[in-house]
């Protein structure tokens, strides 16, 4: 009979004495190490008492199988205090990220057929591939100017533009221009913003949203900062495509983007369409750039799988003579080096859902409304799951799924925009490009809510 859930491993009777050790060793940047660490300690299963969160902590794949085969159709997962907090405070509507409930599936169904479905995913197809186009060409220019015959940089910001404009491309229909010379100074602010509301919700991640705004601490007040940042440049965005639709300045012929689509389908009210767009946008920054700077990175110190994803892709191109959308269902072995860095580089450190009813995980007994959290950064690196986990090959992906986006009806919202926008983008970096870096330079991985490279990463673009 399975045991009862008292008896799980893990030191969580003593929830501050926890927080306070965890602040001492340095826990705030190190969450995905020390979760690793206590699973060597405790084994595939333990339980932990962060201040006010408890949570029960899992790593194989059988029972992650088992919390998301028990997750029912309104799946929920922790919510960032501070997230939650800062949309009180200034009496903001909750997008689909914090919603609960049936408000949170009937929004969702809304904007799965806009941003989910296959025919919406094809019609992005042009618009990123755009995007990617015109990346390229900004590395050209700049291999130009160097006079090296090659472009070689720390890739952060020029990503974070990229990844800004891909998805106002696909969300707005619209160009913003970031990767011109000349970068429009809202947007960039919009950038920062997003980058510092990350960086301050870590600190605030185990407090009680009720605390955190009464505490007035500068983390709190730059939160604050931040989210105002990237809730008025997305209202400026909204607004300037609700006038153009009114002035009637939108052609109805081709596709007009997201937001367009929901406004004219008039199902979903103005209020929560703009909500769940500002989250889109705020969430489509540091997610995909930085995935796609591992990418590079793992890409240019295995020069061989370098070579074959070049082969693939070429191959491809010839086939489907240019034609994108038919090229994109050929490039299996791209698509596996993107799950690939992934499974090294996850986003989010874990993924999260509260049980509704009694589930047994690994032989003990885990009552309803328990926080189980998949430990997604230690299952990708543990060698139980991954035989020889250090290796980066994509080959390993042929059978099975990933979870970087998380499961089932709740996972990531952008993810079809996400997978397009990095596939698209590396199809055309490896076919204009070499990718090269300094081979003796490790990067580890920092934890800044999401999770990003400890120290910058200098890439080198040659034209091949
Ligand atoms: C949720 C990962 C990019 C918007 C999530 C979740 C994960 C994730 C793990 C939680 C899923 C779950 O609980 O099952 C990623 C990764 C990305 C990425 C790895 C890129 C490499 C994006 C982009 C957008 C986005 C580009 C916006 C266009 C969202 C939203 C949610 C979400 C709105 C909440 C959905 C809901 O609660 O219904 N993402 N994401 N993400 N993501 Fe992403
Ligand atoms: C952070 O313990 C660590 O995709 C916490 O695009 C548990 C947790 C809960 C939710 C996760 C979060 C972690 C990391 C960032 C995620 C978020 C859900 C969505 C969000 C994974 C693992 C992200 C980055 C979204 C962000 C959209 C936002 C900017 C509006």
């Amino acid at each position: 009979t399975p045991r009862p859930f008292n008896q799980l491993p893990g030191d969580w009777r003593a929830g501050w004495l926890n927080l306070y050790r965890f602040w001492q060793e340095g826990g705030l940047h190190n969450v995905h190490h020390i979760m690793a660490r206590k699973f060597q300690q405790f084994g595939p299963i333990y339980r932990e008492k962060l201040g006010v969160n408890e949570t029960v902590n899992i790593i194989s794949p059988r029972d992650a199988a088992t919390l998301f085969q028990a997750e029912g159709t309104l799946p929920e997962r922790f919510r960032v205090p501070p997230w939650v907090a800062y949309r009180d405070y200034r009496n903001k509507p909750y997008g689909v990220l914090l919603k609960k409930g049936e408000a949170w599936r009937s929004d969702r169904l809304l904007l799965n057929k806009e941003v989910l479905s296959p025919q919406a995913v094809e019609s992005f197809v042009p618009l990123l591939s755009a995007v990617g186009e015109d990346f390229v060409r900004r590395a050209r220019a700049q291999v130009g100017q160097s006079g090296r015959e090659r472009w070689t940089a720390d890739f952060t910001h020029e990503l974070f533009r990229f990844a800004l404009e891909s998805v106002c491309h696909v969300l707005y229909g619209e160009r913003l221009g970031l990767l011109q010379d000349f970068v429009d100074p809202e947007a960039q602010r919009f950038i920062d913003a997003v980058t510092l509301m990350f960086h301050t919700t870590s600190p605030m991640l185990y407090l009680p949203p009720a605390l955190l705004r009464h505490l007035n601490t500068k983390t709190w007040r730059d939160h604050v900062w931040a989210w105002d940042a990237i809730f008025s440049q997305a209202d400026k965005c909204i607004q300037n495509v609700y006038r153009d639709l009114r002035l009637q300045r939108k052609s109805t012929t081709e596709y007009m983007g997201i937001l367009c689509s929901l406004i004219m389908q008039d199902k979903l009210p103005l209020d929560d369409i703009r909500a769940s767009v500002t989250e889109m946008m705020a969430g489509g920054v540091d997610t995909t750039s930085m995935t796609l700077q591992w990418a590079m990175f793992e890409l240019a110190r295995s020069p061989g799988v370098q070579e074959q994803l070049r082969a693939e892709v070429l191959a491809a191109k010839r086939e489907a003579a240019g034609d994108r959308v038919k090229m994109l269902k050929t490039i299996r072995l791209l698509k596996a080096a993107i799950k690939e860095t992934l499974r090294l580089h996850p986003v989010a450190v874990t993924l999260q859902r509260y049980t509704t009813q009694e589930v047994i995980l690994h032989d003990y007994r885990i009552p309803p409304k328990t926080l189980v959290q998949v430990g997604l950064y230690a299952m990708g690196r543990d060698a139980e799951v991954f035989p020889k986990p250090e290796q980066f090959s994509p080959q390993r992906w042929k059978h099975f799924q990933g979870l970087s986006f998380g499961f089932g009806p709740r996972q990531c919202l952008g993810r079809r925009i996400a997978e397009l926008e990095m596939q698209l983008f590396l199809m055309h970096i490896l076919e204009n490009f070499k990718i090269e870096t300094m081979r003796a330079v490790e990067v580890g991985t920092k934890f800044d809510l999401i999770l990003i490279p400890d120290k910058p990463i200098y890439l080198t673009l040659r034209p091949l």
